[in-house]
């Protein structure tokens, strides 16, 4: 009986022993599929900034949940731009053209990528717009596949990148989703017209972004009041100031 016992737990530890092995090979490869991927995307990427840089564009990269207000700012910003700066959109979604047809909707050029599924964009991904991106864009804004994940693991060539967390979202987002953030160039705190109506603790979330990332530029905005928009803007005009002066 004890013997019959031995041989089952042995049984069980070379079974245990095979899986852990199989699973150990896997994962080394996955990483080595995954680490081939994030190479070949950064160098894409890395072309891609190059030569918008090098025109005098400004691309910016917008990256948040779904429905924090992404489209809703975009569409604002298109309105305060429109007058003086020629800007377009690169949309990202896992399915329909509405946040393109949106942006179209105030004249302003965008183009939609629908992903199938995918959770985020990739470089390869907006070097197959490139040909028809006109070189006289000041800004290209790309609006990111709603996900506060994904996208953060994916350069897509942008000079700025944005993250955008809403009020209703909550506070703790920063330390919980902690790449989108320390990968960042500015937190976009969105919707602040509700901060009065919801438990957001706005200078805790700003707090603990910072703690994370102490380089963040930090912008509160309400793209339905119009608070802090033109601030935001200002940051993008002196930013592409920047390049053009170091372009020069
Ligand atoms: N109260 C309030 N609601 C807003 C604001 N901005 C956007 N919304 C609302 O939030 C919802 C989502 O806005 P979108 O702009 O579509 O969000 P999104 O991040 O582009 O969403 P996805 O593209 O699906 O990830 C809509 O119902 C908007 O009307 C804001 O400043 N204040
Ligand atoms: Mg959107």
């Amino acid at each position: 009986m004890k013997m019959r016992l031995k041989i089952i737990a042995d049984g069980a530890k070379n079974m245990y022993n095979l899986c852990l092995g199989f699973t150990k090979t896997m994962k080394r490869k996955e990483i080595l599929v995954l680490e081939d991927l994030l190479g070949s995307n950064k160098k894409i990427a890395s072309e891609i900034r190059d030569k918008l840089t090098h025109k005098g564009i400004l691309t910016i990269n917008f990256m948040s949940s779904p429905g924090s207000g992404k489209t809703a700012l975009l569409e604002r910003i298109a309105e305060h731009l429109k007058p003086k700066y020629k800007m377009a959109v690169i949309e990202g979604d896992i399915e329909t053209e509405r946040d393109a047809e949106r942006i179209r909707a105030k004249g302003i050029l965008a183009w939609q990528i629908i992903t199938g599924g995918a959770c985020h964009l990739e470089a390869k991904m907006i070097g197959k717009l490139f040909p028809e991106i006109p070189p006289d864009l000041d800004f290209l804004f790309i609006e990111n596949v709603g996900n506060l994940v994904c996208p953060a693991s994916y350069d897509l060539g942008e000079n700025i990148r944005c993250v955008l967390l809403s009020v209703p979202e909550g506070d703790d987002k920063p330390k919980k989703y902690p790449k989108a953030f320390t990968t960042s160039d500015c937190l976009i705190l969105t919707k602040s017209d509700l901060l009065s109506l919801m438990p957001f603790d706005s200078e805790r979330a700003q707090k603990e972004a910072l703690e994370i990332n102490p380089k963040l530029n930090i912008f509160v905005t309400s793209s339905l009041k119009d608070n802090g928009v033109k601030e935001l803007i200002a940051f993008f005009i002196a930013t592409r100031q920047k390049l053009l002066s170091q372009n020069a």
